[in-house]
């Protein structure tokens, strides 16, 4: 009887457990859309925010999850060409987007240590840098990634005050 009454509880604590689960994954997932922003579904079919202004790595940050999304974290080489021919489309060559990824001297990282915005390393010998990136990860300085609508670009780092136009993505638990 004693362990038939154990079985039973565990049985319910587990079914909590799993009911709060869902319902958690479904408040979230209530604030994914309508979203307030102009959103643009991509080709990998995940839905993005590009940005018609300039601001500086952090204020892309503020901005993105003010909007219930985040910074675009671009990690395979094919999404990183979706952004490029999407950048074309709304600016001129050359122009530099913000991505969910940046560097520091301080915060419990290595000095030069890259990672993206859910915690996974951005390893430096990583094949989504461009040639001769990263390369402005020194001491005491905050660096920030980016991606640049040139053929043939991939990611570059470059201090986070700079000034400059962002993605936003919305998060994976909206799919
Ligand atoms: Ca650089």
């Amino acid at each position: 009887m004693r362990i038939l009454l154990v079985a039973l509880f565990l049985g319910i604590v587990s079914a909590d457990a799993d009911t709060n689960l869902i319902v958690s994954q479904l408040a979230k997932k209530l604030q994914c859309e309508p979203n307030p922003l102009n959103l643009t579904t991509l080709a990998n079919g995940k839905k993005y925010f590009f940005s018609a202004f300039e601001v500086d790595w952090y204020e892309a940050r503020r901005f993105c999850e003010s909007n219930k999304m985040q910074l675009a974290a671009p990690k395979t080489v094919e999404e990183l060409a979706l952004f490029f021919e999407e950048t074309k489309k709304v600016t001129s060559p050359e122009a530099s987007w913000w991505v969910w990824a940046m560097a520091a001297s301080a915060g419990g990282r290595e000095s030069g240590e890259f990672w993206w915005g859910d915690g996974e390393v951005l390893a430096q010998n990583s094949a989504l840098w461009s040639g001769g990136d990263p390369n402005d990860a020194k001491k005491g300085k905050n660096v920030c990634v980016y991606v640049n609508n040139q053929a043939n670009e991939k990611l570059r780092d470059y201090s986070c005050a700079e000034i400059q136009r962002f993605i936003c993505q919305l998060p994976e638990y909206c799919y």
